[in-house]
């Protein structure tokens, strides 16, 4: 099985329901299932200040897909979330990102792992936190303590 760290966002029409129900999409996904979740915690957007407050959390699963497959996974729950288009940089129902996924290190075009913004992400870090030892270390980037 492959450990993967995935962290969800919404700042969009009931961000918590859009959360849980993303949480639960998940845990339903084949061979797939959540092995810990985060407290939900609320910030300011980061980037285009121009939207509400977002909603973020950050689960630790286990599942038998491979990166890309599970990316597309997400990807269609993210679809099943959005009712409208939406502007490009703007609010959203349901932003998924694959932080984590075992030890490896990923640098495709549709895909890069560890996620390139969550050291600089305290809404990311944060609830990583909650999930792992004082030791956790990040592929890449070291302890994960070092950017708290
Ligand atoms: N992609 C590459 N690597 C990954 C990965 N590790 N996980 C590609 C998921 N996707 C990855 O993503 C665009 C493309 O990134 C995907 O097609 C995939 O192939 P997207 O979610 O469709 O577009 P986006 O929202 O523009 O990108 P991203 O990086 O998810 O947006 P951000 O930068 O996360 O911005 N402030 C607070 N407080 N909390 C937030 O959650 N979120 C954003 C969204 C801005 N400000 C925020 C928050
Ligand atoms: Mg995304």
């Amino acid at each position: 099985m492959n450990i993967v760290f995935i962290a969800l966002g919404s700042n969009l029409h009931n961000p918590i329901y859009h959360l849980e129900k993303g949480i639960r999409q998940i845990n339903h996904l084949p061979n797939t299932s959540i092995i810990k979740r985060s407290s939900l915690y609320k910030s300011e957007p980061v980037g285009p200040k121009n939207q509400p407050n977002y909603i973020n959390s950050v689960i630790k699963i286990k599942t038998k897909y491979e990166p890309i497959e599970l990316l597309d996974l997400l990807q269609d729950i993210e679809n099943k979330h959005h009712r409208k288009r939406i502007k490009k940089w703007g609010p959203r129902t349901l932003d998924l990102d694959i932080l984590l996924f075992n030890n490896i290190e990923i640098n495709s075009d549709r895909l890069i792992v560890p996620h390139p913004e969550m050291i600089n992400r305290d809404f990311v870090l944060i609830p990583l936190s909650e999930l792992t030892n004082y030791n956790f270390t990040i592929p890449k980037y070291g302890k994960l303590t070092k950017y708290i």
